[in-house]
Protein backbone atom coordinates (compact mmCIF):
# COMPACT_ATOMS: atom_id res chain seq x y z
CA UNK A 1 0.00 0.00 0.00
CA UNK A 2 1.60 3.63 -1.15
CA UNK A 3 1.27 5.87 0.85
CA UNK A 4 0.91 10.29 0.49
CA UNK A 5 4.27 11.77 2.63
CA UNK A 6 1.79 13.42 5.54
CA UNK A 7 2.81 17.11 4.70
CA UNK A 8 4.86 18.72 7.67
CA UNK A 9 3.35 21.89 7.45
CA UNK A 10 -0.48 23.37 6.92
CA UNK A 11 -2.02 24.07 4.01
CA UNK A 12 -1.91 27.55 4.61
CA UNK A 13 2.03 28.00 5.71
CA UNK A 14 3.14 29.03 2.41
CA UNK A 15 0.57 31.97 2.22
CA UNK A 16 1.08 34.14 0.00
CA UNK A 17 3.69 32.30 -2.58
CA UNK A 18 1.71 28.71 -2.55
CA UNK A 19 -2.50 29.68 -1.91
CA UNK A 20 -4.17 27.29 0.87
CA UNK A 21 -7.04 26.47 -1.79
CA UNK A 22 -4.39 25.42 -4.08
CA UNK A 23 -2.26 23.41 -1.48
CA UNK A 24 -5.39 22.25 -0.42
CA UNK A 25 -6.55 21.10 -3.50
CA UNK A 26 -3.35 19.79 -4.72
CA UNK A 27 -2.09 17.51 -1.90
CA UNK A 28 -6.12 16.46 -0.80
CA UNK A 29 -7.57 15.33 -4.16
CA UNK A 30 -4.85 15.48 -7.05
CA UNK A 31 -1.76 13.70 -5.59
CA UNK A 32 -4.84 11.51 -3.34
CA UNK A 33 -5.91 10.54 -6.83
CA UNK A 34 -2.61 9.52 -7.96
CA UNK A 35 -2.25 7.69 -5.02
CA UNK A 36 -5.38 5.94 -5.13
CA UNK A 37 -5.15 4.82 -8.71
CA UNK A 38 -1.77 3.50 -8.26
CA UNK A 39 -2.51 1.31 -5.63
CA UNK A 40 -5.57 -0.39 -7.73
CA UNK A 41 -2.97 -0.41 -10.77
CA UNK A 42 -0.01 -2.21 -8.45
CA UNK A 43 -2.72 -4.36 -6.54
CA UNK A 44 -3.82 -5.69 -10.49
CA UNK A 45 -0.44 -6.03 -12.01
CA UNK A 46 0.98 -7.88 -8.32
CA UNK A 47 3.49 -5.58 -8.17
CA UNK A 48 1.81 -3.37 -4.66
CA UNK A 49 4.73 -4.72 -2.37
CA UNK A 50 7.66 -2.93 -4.52
CA UNK A 51 9.40 0.16 -3.92
CA UNK A 52 7.87 2.54 -5.95
CA UNK A 53 11.23 3.76 -7.56
CA UNK A 54 11.53 -0.18 -8.32
CA UNK A 55 8.11 -0.22 -9.80
CA UNK A 56 8.72 2.81 -12.34
CA UNK A 57 12.01 1.95 -13.04
CA UNK A 58 11.15 -1.48 -14.52
CA UNK A 59 7.65 -1.02 -16.21
CA UNK A 60 9.02 -2.91 -19.21
CA UNK A 61 7.78 -6.13 -16.71
CA UNK A 62 4.34 -4.93 -16.69
CA UNK A 63 2.91 -7.04 -19.86
CA UNK A 64 -0.60 -5.29 -19.82
CA UNK A 65 -0.21 -2.37 -21.86
CA UNK A 66 -3.46 -0.26 -19.90
CA UNK A 67 -1.71 -1.52 -16.49
CA UNK A 68 1.67 -0.23 -17.62
CA UNK A 69 0.30 2.74 -18.37
CA UNK A 70 -1.66 3.33 -15.14
CA UNK A 71 1.53 2.77 -13.44
CA UNK A 72 3.91 5.29 -15.29
CA UNK A 73 1.12 7.86 -14.88
CA UNK A 74 -0.35 7.38 -11.14
CA UNK A 75 3.01 5.75 -9.66
CA UNK A 76 4.73 8.97 -11.31
CA UNK A 77 2.31 11.27 -9.95
CA UNK A 78 2.33 9.61 -6.43
CA UNK A 79 6.32 9.83 -6.39
CA UNK A 80 6.69 13.54 -7.95
CA UNK A 81 4.28 14.83 -5.39
CA UNK A 82 5.92 13.18 -2.86
CA UNK A 83 9.52 14.56 -3.60
CA UNK A 84 7.43 17.92 -4.16
CA UNK A 85 5.26 18.37 -0.78
CA UNK A 86 8.22 17.31 0.78
CA UNK A 87 11.15 19.47 -0.19
CA UNK A 88 9.80 22.59 0.63
CA UNK A 89 9.70 24.32 4.05
CA UNK A 90 8.88 27.63 6.09
CA UNK A 91 11.93 28.09 7.59
CA UNK A 92 14.38 26.02 5.47
CA UNK A 93 18.12 26.20 4.41
CA UNK A 94 17.81 28.54 1.02
CA UNK A 95 21.13 28.16 -0.06
CA UNK A 96 23.15 24.22 -0.38
CA UNK A 97 25.72 23.45 1.42
CA UNK A 98 28.49 20.33 1.59
CA UNK A 99 28.75 18.06 -1.27
CA UNK A 100 25.90 18.54 -2.89
CA UNK A 101 26.85 22.48 -2.91
CA UNK A 102 30.38 21.64 -4.03
CA UNK A 103 28.69 18.67 -6.65
CA UNK A 104 26.51 21.85 -8.04
CA UNK A 105 29.39 24.30 -8.83
CA UNK A 106 30.83 21.37 -9.95
CA UNK A 107 28.39 20.15 -12.52
CA UNK A 108 25.93 22.92 -12.80
CA UNK A 109 28.06 25.97 -13.10
CA UNK A 110 26.85 27.12 -9.40
CA UNK A 111 23.38 27.50 -7.45
CA UNK A 112 22.29 30.45 -9.58
CA UNK A 113 22.39 28.85 -12.97
CA UNK A 114 20.83 25.71 -11.05
CA UNK A 115 18.08 27.84 -10.17
CA UNK A 116 17.60 29.42 -13.21
CA UNK A 117 17.67 25.57 -15.07
CA UNK A 118 15.72 24.03 -13.18
CA UNK A 119 12.87 27.47 -13.76
CA UNK A 120 13.41 27.87 -17.33
CA UNK A 121 12.95 24.34 -18.42
CA UNK A 122 9.92 24.36 -15.99
CA UNK A 123 9.07 27.66 -17.83
CA UNK A 124 9.56 26.11 -21.32
CA UNK A 125 8.16 22.16 -20.41
CA UNK A 126 5.04 22.45 -23.43
CA UNK A 127 1.94 21.63 -21.45
CA UNK A 128 2.04 19.69 -18.54
CA UNK A 129 5.25 18.57 -16.72
CA UNK A 130 7.77 19.09 -14.49
CA UNK A 131 11.65 20.27 -14.24
CA UNK A 132 13.99 17.91 -12.00
CA UNK A 133 17.28 18.12 -10.33
CA UNK A 134 18.77 14.68 -10.32
CA UNK A 135 21.80 12.59 -9.16
CA UNK A 136 23.36 9.69 -10.76
CA UNK A 137 24.61 6.66 -8.74
CA UNK A 138 28.53 8.51 -9.04
CA UNK A 139 26.83 11.88 -7.23
CA UNK A 140 27.03 13.69 -11.07
CA UNK A 141 23.77 16.29 -11.09
CA UNK A 142 21.59 16.62 -14.22
CA UNK A 143 18.60 19.39 -14.44
CA UNK A 144 15.72 17.89 -16.69
CA UNK A 145 12.26 18.44 -18.07
CA UNK A 146 9.48 15.40 -18.21
CA UNK A 147 6.02 15.42 -20.12
CA UNK A 148 3.33 14.60 -18.36
CA UNK A 149 4.06 12.37 -15.28
CA UNK A 150 7.44 10.80 -16.07
CA UNK A 151 10.30 11.38 -14.36
CA UNK A 152 14.12 10.27 -14.54
CA UNK A 153 13.31 7.07 -13.11
CA UNK A 154 10.32 5.89 -15.16
CA UNK A 155 12.87 7.46 -18.13
CA UNK A 156 15.20 4.82 -17.40
CA UNK A 157 17.84 7.28 -16.80
CA UNK A 158 19.28 5.72 -13.71
CA UNK A 159 19.40 8.69 -11.68
CA UNK A 160 17.17 10.12 -8.70
CA UNK A 161 15.24 13.44 -8.79
CA UNK A 162 16.10 15.09 -5.42
CA UNK A 163 14.11 18.51 -6.38
CA UNK A 164 11.60 19.56 -8.72
CA UNK A 165 8.99 22.07 -10.09
CA UNK A 166 5.37 20.68 -11.15
CA UNK A 167 4.39 22.89 -13.88
CA UNK A 168 0.94 21.44 -14.01
CA UNK A 169 -1.55 23.73 -14.00
CA UNK A 170 -3.49 22.68 -11.12
CA UNK A 171 -0.16 23.82 -9.51
CA UNK A 172 -0.85 27.29 -10.05
CA UNK A 173 -3.61 28.02 -11.61
CA UNK A 174 -6.21 29.21 -8.79
CA UNK A 175 -3.52 32.15 -8.49
CA UNK A 176 -1.18 32.75 -11.02
CA UNK A 177 -3.38 32.37 -14.07
CA UNK A 178 -1.12 32.22 -17.06
CA UNK A 179 1.84 33.49 -15.00
CA UNK A 180 3.41 30.19 -14.47
CA UNK A 181 7.12 32.41 -14.42
CA UNK A 182 6.34 33.92 -11.31
CA UNK A 183 4.58 30.67 -9.64
CA UNK A 184 7.81 28.93 -10.54
CA UNK A 185 10.01 31.66 -8.56
CA UNK A 186 7.78 31.33 -5.64
CA UNK A 187 8.37 27.64 -5.40
CA UNK A 188 11.76 27.20 -6.00
CA UNK A 189 12.91 29.98 -3.40
CA UNK A 190 10.51 27.63 -0.98
CA UNK A 191 12.78 24.62 -1.35
CA UNK A 192 14.70 23.28 1.69
CA UNK A 193 18.50 23.01 0.14
CA UNK A 194 19.25 20.83 3.93
CA UNK A 195 16.41 18.43 2.35
CA UNK A 196 17.92 18.17 -1.27
CA UNK A 197 21.25 17.75 0.47
CA UNK A 198 19.66 14.50 2.41
CA UNK A 199 18.07 13.79 -0.84
CA UNK A 200 21.44 14.15 -2.61
CA UNK A 201 23.28 11.83 -0.13
CA UNK A 202 20.54 8.91 -0.24
CA UNK A 203 20.68 8.75 -4.07
CA UNK A 204 24.56 8.28 -4.14
CA UNK A 205 24.77 5.21 -1.95
MN1 LIG B 1 0.71 18.34 -9.33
Amino acid sequence: MYEQIRLPYAFDTFEPAIDTLTMETHYGKHHATYTKNLNDAAEKAGVADRPIEEVLADLNSVSDETLRKALRNNGGGFYNHNLYFRTISPNGARVPDGALAAAIDRDLGGFEALKEKLASLAATQFGSGWSFLSADKDGRLFVTASPNQDNPISEGTGRTPIACVDVWEHAYYLKYKNLRPDYIKAYIDLIDWRIVGENYAGATV
